[in-house]
């Protein structure tokens, strides 16, 4: 990214703060209270990639997180290995519908779950829950997904596929406590608003961005590393970046047009597998982390 023409001032902080300390991740999302069974659910909370959610089912329970979905490509929420129950997994869009569900683990024949990115359409905002099984999400339609196969990785498809989510079937299950671990996932805060890379390092990249607030000025800020810096001061001091401190830098100021566009630069060696976020002004909301290639 060293030939993207730096602008200083708006974001000045930031390069005066790289070289305060790296402030530690905070990438687990535990569970506050009960998460709500039905949307809104319970928005995550967090700057970077999500990893990891805790949380604990009563009997009759079940929880629906808001998260973000940045990376479809890489995306996964799994409970084999890290949870001990009869776990089913099931992730709606934003507006309730069904998106995708496994039961039992495809790959390894556990009872513990595994959805992918596989029907995720776009990056954004989506709904995951996870209940213990026999407890199934249910539209005005009725079931949103068939009882079985329980092996399978599927999209929607019950008798009520076409509706979004309104109740969920009981089954008399038990409490327990549960983990969910993640990839290609942000915290729910981040919003809509996303960031991605194409392009070859080094090279050309292209850094298109969408759900912006249309006429806002946004940075686009370099790292060569992940993390949860802070910035310290300037009009969005408080703001929790997902980037580390190595190499931090803010690499241009430029505006989001409509909210959503793209822009076009040159990125040297040392760019490449580093990694870009987007901050917003004044909102100061900031986009996913998206890996330079
Ligand atoms: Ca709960
Ligand atoms: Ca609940
Ligand atoms: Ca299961």
């Amino acid at each position: 990214m060293n030939k993207f023409n730096a602008k200083v001032g708006l974001f000045a902080g930031i390069a005066l703060a790289a070289l305060a300390g790296s402030i530690a991740n905070a990438q687990t999302w535990a569970e506050q209270g009960d998460a709500p069974d039905l949307l809104p659910g319970q928005e995550t909370q967090g700057a970077g990639a999500l990893t990891q959610i805790t949380g604990t089912h009563d009997a009759n329970d079940i929880d629906l997180y808001k998260i973000t979905v940045t990376d479809p490509g890489n995306f996964s929420a799994s409970t084999v290995g890290v949870t001990n129950f009869d776990t089913q997994l099931f992730l709606f869009d934003s507006n309730g519908n069904g998106v995708t569900h496994d039961d039992d683990d495809p790959a390894g024949g556990s009872l513990q779950s595994v959805i992918t990115g596989v029907f995720v359409g776009s990056p954004g905002v989506y709904y995951l829950a996870i209940s213990q099984y026999n407890a199934d999400p249910n539209s005005a339609g009725g079931l949103i997904w068939a009882n079985s196969p329980f092996n399978v990785e599927r999209a929607p498809d019950g008798p009520g596929a076409g509706s979004p989510l309104i109740s969920w079937t009981t089954s008399g299950t038990t409490a327990d406590v549960y983990t969910i671990n993640l990839t290609g996932a942000g915290f729910g805060n981040a919003g809509g608003y996303f960031l991605s890379i194409s392009g070859q390092c080094p090279g050309t990249l292209t850094v298109s961005w969408s759900g912006a607030t249309p006429s806002a000025t946004q940075g686009i800020v370099f790292a060569l590393n992940t993390g949860a810096f802070v910035i310290p001061n300037g009009p969005c001091q408080g703001t929790a970046l997902g980037l580390g401190t190595q190499g931090l830098r803010l690499v241009n100021t430029i505006g989001t047009g409509s909210g959503s566009g793209s822009v076009n630069g040159q990125a040297g060696t040392g760019a490449c597998g580093g990694y870009l976020q987007l901050v917003e002004v004044p909102s100061c909301d900031t986009s996913n982390v998206a890996q330079i290639p």
